[in-house]
């Protein structure tokens, strides 16, 4: 028998809900100890805070979970519903299969239920407090501890992150309240919400707070302002243009929403080195105005035949200074011993060029990305109508039919970038005098490492909101005249390990630079010249002729140069051989000319059928979309849907 993929979810759902009650809050909660809880008498249909709920607001609508006799057939089933639905009950969610219901009904309407043979018990709908899978297992719901008398919770508060997206659906209630301090447009389509449904999505990753599903989404800067510049249109599309305009304003703007993060999960295929694109150039402009920009790697890591490539690192993500995320795959599980990278995830190296009077073409060849962060299959806001959805409605998360509460699972790097960018305002608010350079070190140096995989798929490692906020309060707030080698920190080098759900890792205790991985602990003990403003972080050392040279001005002699970019076998391959030849390594091909998406248009991750033309370009973004067909991030029911 085949069940249908959605019959599936509401099951596994149902059982989610059904189990996670039944462990998240003990059976006996309410009574006074056992010897109450087994004088429980087989008549007794209500739970004792039912009772006492019933006898405090006996005028008012109490939620509750209705669970009839077993021995019932479906008709009977449907017989005891329509009797409630007949005392004002209204069914919120069918659970178990249609044997229990969640429903809100008048508290005085309970008491006539209590000698119904077809109803076995009545339980209160009791509140629960979880948080959620994506801020676990990045660490964030630790660092939310991490902070000081004058931080207060570490929840991004004040901190904005500027979302360039397709717009965002401001009612939502992962949004509440009056979380979108500002929106703008640049599409010329007049709006502002979310037509598409991308952004939304986004958004909520980025600072969705706990209020859907007792926090089972919760973003990871849930208290973060969020600036909503839309420059994606309805269909998910823009111009190169409207997301510069979009980078300007936010520039332009920043003191007044104290914007100290971008978000940019979309981009165009890189043709162009990055000296000469122009978003590229308006990444740096926001960069070098003190905005750490956080931009997806993109979803072009495997070909139509499913097999790996390398250097389709979509601009503005080719941008030396830009965050460049990746996405990993948590297989929905908060331990990270088995987490792996998302296949679909775009490597590096970068493949923009400039060309010679001669016409000969010279590659950046920069390793990208830096890091990467959960992004297939995560479930986060959606926007009422949206066309992603309509499209493709098995993205539906079945978490809740009110448009308010409503929540899709998407996958991509546009997912993972929002992580990172979430996490970039954590660090932000802990240490405010955090240069750019030195957040994004920060979350480099505390990632963790995935295994079997090189540098040009994960960069430095997988996102560490733990480690990063840890480390970022131990950095001296006086950074201003810092020179080469003075003391970084207050006080000692903290442990460079994390425990996150019971899995201890070391810290990847590295940092790319453009063309190789720097590590050793002189970076976070001493502070080094490509920390400060004005330089970019990736320029600690430069290649000559397959040379490499340490600048002394950027980096202390204390830190390690790679020989070039770290295998999966943990081989050093040498670099001036190794993207010169053409061939990359043994496990895929590297893309020549970067020539993915043949149009040049700017798309969010996630786009479509009609807005491609190459069939092949339109599987790979539709199996990107859907995600890495693995266990994920499972459903939880939204039990308080009228809230
Ligand atoms: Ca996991």
């Amino acid at each position: 028998m085949k069940i249908s993929k959605s019959a599936l979810k509401v099951l596994m759902a149902a059982f989610l809900v059904a189990s996670f009650l039944t462990m998240g809050i003990p059976l006996t909660a309410g009574f006074k100890g056992t010897a109450q809880a087994q004088s429980l008498s087989p008549s007794r249909k209500l739970s004792e805070d039912l009772d006492e709920a019933i006898y405090s607001a006996s005028e008012k609508t109490v939620k509750v979970i209705v669970d009839m006799e077993p021995s019932l057939n479906n008709r009977s089933y449907s017989k005891t519903l329509a009797k409630l639905s007949a005392k004002g009950g209204i069914i919120t969610r069918n659970l178990n299969g249609g044997q229990t219901a969640a429903m809100e009904i008048p508290a005085s309407a309970i008491a006539s239920l209590k000698d119904d043979t077809g109803i076995r018990y009545i339980s209160l709908d009791r509140p629960t407090v979880v948080s959620g899978h994506l801020e676990t297992t990045t660490g964030a719901a630790m660092a939310r501890n991490l902070g000081t008398t004058a931080t207060g919770a570490i929840d991004g508060k004040n901190v904005g992150i500027a979302i360039l997206d397709s717009g965002i659906y401001a009612a939502h209630h992962s949004f509440l309240t009056n979380r979108i301090v500002a929106s703008v447009d640049f599409t010329g389509e007049g709006r502002t919400d979310d037509p598409y449904g991308h952004g939304t999505h986004v958004a909520s990753i980025a600072a969705g707070n706990n209020h859907v599903a007792n926090g089972a989404y919760t973003g990871v800067a849930p208290a973060a302002k969020i600036i909503n510049v839309r420059v994606l249109n309805s269909q998910g599309a823009g111009s190169t243009s409207n997301a510069i305009a979009g980078i300007d304003w936010c520039i332009a703007n920043k003191a007044a929403y104290n914007i100290r993060v971008i978000n940019m999960s979309f981009g165009a295929t890189a043709a162009d080195s990055y000296v000469n694109d122009p978003l590229c150039q308006a990444a740096r402009r926001a960069f070098n105005a003190g905005i750490l920009v956080c931009a997806a790697a993109g979803n072009s890591g495997k070909n139509a035949s499913g097999n790996k490539i390398y250097g389709a690192i979509h601009s503005p993500g080719t941008e030396p200074s830009a965050l460049t995320v990746g996405a990993a795959n948590t297989l929905g599980t908060d331990s990270r011993s088995d987490d792996t990278l998302a296949s679909f995830s775009s490597s590096g190296p970068t493949r923009g060029y400039t060309t010679s009077a001669n016409g000969v073409k010279r590659y950046d060849n920069f390793i990208k990305p830096e890091i990467v962060a959960p992004g297939n299959k995560i479930v986060a806001a959606a926007s009422p109508n949206n066309r992603i959805l309509s499209i493709t409605p098995s993205l539906d998360a079945l978490v809740s039919t009110t448009a308010v509460h409503k929540m899709m699972t998407m996958s991509g790097t546009s997912m993972a970038t929002p992580a990172v960018a979430g996490a970039a305002a954590l660090l932000f608010q802990r240490n405010p005098n955090l240069t750019p350079n030195l957040a994004k070190a920060i979350l480099e140096y505390t990632a963790q490492t995935i295994r079997n995989r090189n540098n040009y798929q994960q960069g430095a490692g997988q996102l560490n909101i733990e480690g990063a906020v840890r480390l970022a309060g131990l950095v001296r707030t006086d950074l201003t005249g810092r020179v080469l080698g003075d003391a970084l920190l207050t006080g000692t080098a903290p442990t460079a390990s994390t425990t996150i759900a019971g899995y201890s890792f070391q810290w990847g205790g590295g940092l790319i630079q453009k063309w190789n991985f720097v590590h050793g602990a002189d970076l976070m003990t001493k502070y080094q010249g490509i920390y400060g403003t004005g330089v970019l972080l990736s320029e600690g050392v430069l290649l000559s002729n397959g040379t490499l040279l340490g600048s002394g001005m950027l980096l202390s002699t204390g830190t390690t140069l790679s020989q070039g970019v770290l295998s999966s076998t943990g081989v050093l391959l040498s670099t001036g051989t190794l993207v010169t030849a053409g061939t990359l390594l043994s496990d895929g091909t590297l893309l020549s000319d970067g020539t993915l998406l043949s149009d040049g248009t700017l798309l969010s991750d996630s786009v479509f059928a009609s807005s491609m033309s190459p069939p092949v370009a339109t599987a790979l973004a539709m199996s990107a979309m859907e995600g890495d067909a693995t266990t994920a991030m499972l459903p939880i029911l939204d039990l308080d849907p009228l809230n």
